[in-house]
């Protein structure tokens, strides 16, 4: 349905929305395409695709010598799976490390939704990369397109009912909002093709023809544990405990973090509490508000098309008539939340029947082999001796789980042994760090990020070294451009890429994921970037409250006045 709207409508459907309509269940003319004997495939099915948890991209480092020597681009795929919860048994872990080697670049990234990103994969090998994730029952439906991704969650491998029953909760999400058309089957896994003509079966009976809108992303917390970033999500579930069992959830909606640089409409958006639900009311009422979105988000901009800019344009009291409408009962108002932690689940943490688990930090997610650090090997040959679980995180890190103690200190000494340093042996702002993947792989880059990242993370710790503030807790995140991938805009130090080697620096979030951060100062040179937070830090160390963090110390100064208040202490 359209609707008229402030937010640059024309009354006329997205290129994406026809694409889509016209697609039959995500069928497109992939299958024909995957035959067709060229490097990549056409507009339409790029947009197909998508659906499938494939990119198509290219080699942006070669891009400008490949165009000077009148050769087409290096094209490339990058496949994302969909790991519910970011939860692998060792056996998948190791499959993804295979496929990665035989048709990726060799790297598996980890990222800021608790999955795996392979990049590189050539469109010959696409369907060998799939069926090979798909033998170890790994799908790629949902990695990405207009529909419920990947459901993350709470990493932390706490063990008893109250965990299993949330972990159950995720999984009935993840079945009710799943694609259920057989497009995937039939392309990648040579399924049966079902003839569609006029009389098309609806395949689709909670998405339709046209999918949603846009991206729609779910996270699953345990009520004061925001590790997740429940609040950056169109739907945040937050777990309330009542001895073993779950009281309920609470619901927050309407998060985003994409921003347009140049457009003042697009802000960044903490998701708002909405309701508390009874654990079996949760997936009907997860139902009710993707339908609301389905029918009434924008399609014609697609700017404009998350659920964040229904939310702010109809108001929640329109959206909570509307979800209420749909669930047949009025909306129980959310509990209030309150959160003692937000930190990665990192180091030793004690399981159940006296095993342990351990928290592996990963720099930016990227598992692979350097000269310094043959990282995926190292983890390869753990994983493939202990065979543990291995559960990936929001915050682009995995934690080994169910080894014995005896197991758990043989791992720690392999990685330390191979370079790797332990959790507790890093700087707190290093493994709070996080940067999206950029360039070269991603097509929305206008800056560096990950490539970056490591050299201005070690600056900083330096800095820090240097003012006695090594222990501090501070997040620092990096993107290559304003739409949000690591989640800058919830971090305490923001760097998101405005052109090449210039980046905005915003400032003042808390630790909490509760409130944002602001515009500091606009694109300041790579080179600048921690000599501009220098001072701050400076007067932070000087000035603050007990306990007070580095974010609520700019919030308290104001973002806006910290230029000046910190002049003496440049
Ligand atoms: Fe993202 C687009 C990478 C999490 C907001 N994101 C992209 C693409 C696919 C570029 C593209 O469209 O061509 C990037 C691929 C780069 C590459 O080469 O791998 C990309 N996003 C990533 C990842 C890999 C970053 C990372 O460091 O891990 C994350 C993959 C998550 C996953 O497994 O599904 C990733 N992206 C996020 C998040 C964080 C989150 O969800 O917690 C956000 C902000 C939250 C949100 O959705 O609002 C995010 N990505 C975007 C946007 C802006 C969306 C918007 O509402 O405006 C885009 C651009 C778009 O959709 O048009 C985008
Ligand atoms: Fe690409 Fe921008 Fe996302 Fe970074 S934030 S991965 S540059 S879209």
């Amino acid at each position: 349905m359209a609707m008229d709207s402030a937010h640059g409508s024309s009354g006329q459907h997205s290129k994406v929305e026809k694409i889509k309509e016209a697609s039959r269940y995500l069928r497109g003319t992939i299958a024909e395409a995957l035959e067709d004997g060229t490097s990549h495939f056409g507009e339409e099915n790029v947009q197909v695709l998508k659906f499938h948890g494939v990119y198509q991209q290219d080699d942006r480092d070669l891009r400008r010598q490949l165009t000077r020597e009148g050769k087409e681009r290096h094209y490339m795929m990058m496949v994302r799976a969909r790991i519910p919860g970011g939860v692998l048994t060792a056996n998948q872990y190791l499959q993804f490390d295979r496929i990665s080697d035989a048709y990726g670049s060799g790297s598996l990234r980890i990222t800021t939704r608790q999955t795996f990103q392979m990049h590189g994969v050539l469109k010959a090998n696409l369907k060998a990369t799939i069926r090979g994730l798909h033998d170890a029952l790994v799908t790629t439906l949902g990695g990405c397109g207009d529909q419920v991704r990947n459901i993350v969650g709470c990493a932390a491998p706490h063990e008893g009912p109250f965990y299993e029953a949330v972990r159950a909760d995720l999984l009935r999400l993840v079945d009710a909002f799943s694609a259920k058309t057989n497009a995937y089957h039939e392309i990648w896994l040579d399924g049966e093709r079902i003839a569609l003509g006029d009389g098309e079966p609806n395949e689709e009976p909670l998405y339709g023809k046209t999918y949603l809108p846009r991206k729609f992303k779910l996270c699953v917390v345990y009520e004061g544990d925001n590790c997740a970033d429940v609040y950056s999500n169109d739907i945040g579930m937050v777990a309330h405990r009542d001895g073993d069992t779950v009281a309920g959830y609470t619901l927050v909606v309407g998060g985003g973090m994409g921003r347009t640089a140049s457009d003042a409409k697009t802000p960044p958006a903490l998701a708002q509490p909405l309701c508390f639900v009874a654990p079996h009311d949760l997936v009907a009422t997860c139902r009710a508000i993707v339908e609301v979105q389905r029918d009434y988000g924008n399609r014609e901009n697609r700017k404009f098309a998350r659920m964040k800019y229904l939310i702010e344009e109809r108001g929640l009291e329109w959206f909570s008539a509307q979800v209420a409408a749909r669930v047949g009962k009025p909306l129980t108002p959310p509990r209030e939340l309150v959160w003692h932690t937000s930190h990665d689940h990192l180091g030793r943490i004690a399981g159940g029947d006296g095993r342990v688990h351990v928290g592996v930090y990963v720099e930016n997610g990227r598992i692979r082999d350097t000269h310094e650090l043959p990282l995926k090997s190292i983890l390869r040959d753990i994983v493939a001796e202990f065979r543990p679980g291995v559960r990936l995180t929001t915050q682009q890190n995995l934690i080994l789980t169910g080894l014995t103690p005896e197991e758990a200190n043989l791992v720690e000494r392999r990685l330390r042994d191979a370079g790797v340093p332990l959790a507790h042996e890093q700087m707190p702002v290093r493994l709070l760090a996080m940067a999206c993947p950029a360039m070269p792989t991603c097509g929305l880059a206008i800056a560096e990020s990950e490539r970056v990242f490591p050299s201005v993370v070690r600056e900083l710790e330096r800095v820090l070294r240097e003012l006695d503030l090594a222990d501090e807790p501070i997040s620092v995140r990096m993107t290559g451009c304003p739409n949000g991938c690591a989640r800058p805009y919830i971090a305490e130090i923001g760097f998101v890429g405005r052109v090449l080697g210039k980046y905005d620096v915003f400032l003042g979030a808390n630790q909490a994921g509760t409130r944002m951060n602001q515009l500091y100062k606009s694109q300041v040179p790579l080179e600048e970037l921690v000599s501009t937070i220098r001072p701050l830090l400076r007067a932070f160390r000087a000035e603050r409250q007990p306990g007070e963090s580095f974010g609520d110390y700019c919030a308290r100064i104001g973002v806006d006045a910290l230029e000046a208040h910190v002049s003496a202490w440049v």
